[in-house]
């Protein structure tokens, strides 16, 4: 099966970041899962380098358009380099390859009598490279709602294309095509749209010479959007190119929410001109906004240097963060913060723990040789039909282009291999030679989970199979989706070793040592705090998974008093707690400086997580943590009333 999947091509007028990385990992997680299927792949990105906007950014700049962007293009590809990203071609659209498809469009257009000659007046936003008419504007600004910036007015002679001419046979292609737009909210938005009239689209402009020239009108350049999206075809070498007629149509077409109207009007409409048949999805998804509100862009200044993330935490880390927080259909959050946490749990504790104390159990209980099993139990059979139910749910995730679904998928599956440890207790088995068929079994299990989660996750994260390799003997286990079902794959015998943790936790006082909460604070403005608590009260943080009464009652939750309370020097945020329990006194450091006074705790009973392993803030031990009810800025440590002696349990 031939399977074609395009990012957007992006504007190179500044270096890329996480919010367009999303689209390109996505794209790429769906393309390496598609290529372990075994289906003949096809992954498109690029740049859009003919806009209006590189012309303004360049000379801003001091320097001419294409040296610019020659600089940017370069960043673009090594960031996608560093990310693992595995297209198959980059196109630019200022290469000949591309330049001639667009010329000869244009010129069929033309002829055919799609493309005519007239005057456009009206209002041009170039931040967002789009034609306005007078009624759109809201207040006088561009009415994108992320925009909402100055428009120019511009008076010139222009071609245009008859997009009201095709505006019946759209709809009816949109709504007989339930797949087409996708997801269905975007598609009804698109729907309403097109029946609210289509008006013909000015195709060229006359004011500048950055652009494709018009090849029978010169002093023309092509409207960069009919010149950009025009890619997908230029790329695999239109109307002839071997690569053309065995890829296209593309199966899908991923992008931002902010593009899908010209995805869904102006491309397709194309296509019908030309009479090429259509992609068959165009797919919006949402965009990553920043906790201190908007969407993260190189507008709104407030994005951070993405090679400076890989380099603290790792192109996979990155990679899982940004698929697995957005949810289908809707935005998702990003901030440095939450990056940390889901690396500390899911990367760390949940997966890369799994790998290291399994493999060191068959270090430790069988000299580091995989053993030969014997009989399954009903535990193992239910590991091996998880497997094949999550295969399939995987597959079908992310054919609707939902990777944080199709996560959630791998992570029952990395729970449960965590579960069946904690079931199969080897280290009793072990104490026991009775037990050691049932201990052989278990070991065994354990690489096959080890195995089976590499290929779970390489098509997320590359760099998994990658590290897991040399600890499996350096077999090359991982590149078959097909094997993520198939049990008894390993040969019993082969040497694993425990080497190193795969996801090394994050040092989070190490990390605050680095970047000081305080001057993060300072920087924030007032009315940057505000946004923050009104995006971080909205929402209700989703539910966890669900957990057993068992592994409740590993929590020793205990009632403490405090007796001193002191700010931690240098920080703004933390407070360095004296508590009773029972007899004891522990220190305990709490985030909680910007909600309580020290004093306004002294004496106060409320209840501390008393089994938590020690961790080191900002040099000082703390043994255990308070708890408190959270959301947006309000805080309130939980506190008891009546008078219950200090060490009771809390249950
Ligand atoms: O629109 N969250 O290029 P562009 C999620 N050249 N995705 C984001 C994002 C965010 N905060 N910010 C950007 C263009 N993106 C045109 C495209 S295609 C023929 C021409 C991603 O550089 C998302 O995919 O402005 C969005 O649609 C795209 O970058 C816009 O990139």
């Amino acid at each position: 099966m031939k399977y074609y999947i395009t990012t957007p091509i992006y504007y190179p007028n500044s270096s890329p970041h996480i919010g367009t990385a999303y689209t390109t990992i996505a794209a790429d997680a769906i393309a390496r899962l598609r290529r372990m299927k075994g289906d003949d792949v096809f992954f498109l990105t690029g740049t859009d380098e003919n806009a209006q906007k590189i012309i303004r950014t360049a000379e801003s700049c001091n320097m001419d358009p294409h040296s610019y962007v020659d600089g940017i293009v370069e960043k673009f590809r090594e960031l996608w380099k560093l990310l693992n990203i595995s297209n198959d071609d980059f196109i630019r659209t200022t290469e000949e390859r591309h330049e001639k498809v667009v010329q000869n469009i244009f010129n069929r257009l033309y002829e055919q009598g799609d493309i005519y000659k007239s005057e456009y007046e009206g209002w041009y936003c170039t931040p967002c490279e789009t034609f306005w008419t007078q009624n759109k504007l809201a207040d006088g600004k561009c009415p994108n709602p992320d925009c909402g910036r100055e428009v120019e007015l511009l008076k010139e002679e222009s071609y245009f294309f008859k997009l009201s001419k095709y505006q019946d046979r759209l709809l009816s292609y949109i709504q007989e095509n339930p797949d087409f737009i996708q997801p269905a909210s975007r598609r009804n938005e698109m729907i309403k749209f097109i029946e609210g009239g289509l008006e013909d689209l000015c195709v060229s402009r006359t004011t500048f010479k950055w652009g494709i020239k018009v090849p029978f009108d010169p002093k023309h350049v092509v409207y960069v959007w009919l010149d950009a999206l025009i890619n997908y075809i230029s790329a695999l070498g239109y109307p002839d190119g071997e690569k053309y007629k065995k890829y296209w149509p593309a199966d899908v077409h991923l992008m931002g929410k902010d593009i899908v109207r010209f995805h869904s009007i102006i491309w397709p409409i194309t296509l019908m001109a030309l009479d090429i048949p259509l992609p068959k999805k165009v797919f919006g998804h949402g965009w990553y906004l920043s906790r201190e509100g908007g969407k993260i862009s190189k507008s709104r200044g407030n994005v951070q240097d993405s090679f400076e993330l890989i380099r603290r935490y790792g192109s996979d880390a990155i990679r899982y963060f940004l698929l697995k927080e957005m949810q289908w259909g809707v935005d998702g959050y990003y901030s440095e913060d939450d990056l940390v946490e889901k690396i500390n749990s899911d990367l760390a504790n949940d997966l890369g723990n799994f790998v290291s104390r399994t493999l060191a159990m068959i270090v430790k209980y069988n000299d580091g040789k995989i053993p030969v099993p014997g009989q399954d139990t009903e535990l193992e059979k239910e590991l091996k039909e998880l497997s094949s139910s999550v295969k399939q749910a995987v597959e079908d995730k992310m054919l609707a282009c939902d990777p944080a679904a199709a996560l959630e998928f791998v992570w029952q599956f990395v729970s449960r291999c965590n579960k069946y440890v904690d079931e199969t207790t080897p280290w009793n088995l072990a104490k026991d030679p009775a037990s050691r068929d049932r201990l052989n079994t278990v070991l065994y299990t354990f690489t096959e989970c080890i195995r089976i989660l590499g290929i779970f996750c390489a098509p997320f994260m590359p760099g998994v199979p990658e590290k897991i390799k040399p600890l499996l003997n350096n077999q090359d286990l991982f590149s078959d989706w097909d094997q993520a079902d198939q049990w008894g794959v390993l040969q019993p015998g082969t040497h694993v070793q425990k080497g190193e943790p795969i996801f090394p936790r994050i040092d989070v006082a190490a990390l605050m040592a680095e970047n000081p909460p305080e001057q993060a604070a300072e920087q924030m403005t007032e009315a940057s705090k505000e946004q923050k608590a009104q995006v971080k009260s909205q929402a209700m943080p989703e539910l966890k998974e669900e957990i057993s009464i068992e592994e409740f009652s590993k929590l020793d939750l205990r009632v403490v008093k405090v007796l001193e309370a002191e700010k931690v020097e240098k920080t703004d945020k933390l407070l360095k707690l004296k508590v009773e329990m029972g007899q004891e006194i522990r220190t305990i450091v709490s985030g909680i400086a910007l909600h309580y006074k020290p004093e306004e705790l002294v004496g106060k009973k409320v209840i501390l997580v008393a089994n938590l392993k020690p961790a080191k803030l900002r040099g000082i031990v703390s043994q255990g943590m308070i708890l408190a009810a959270s959301q947006g800025e309000l805080l309130e440590v939980l506190s008891l009333s009546k008078d219950i002696p200090t060490g009771a349990q809390v249950k």
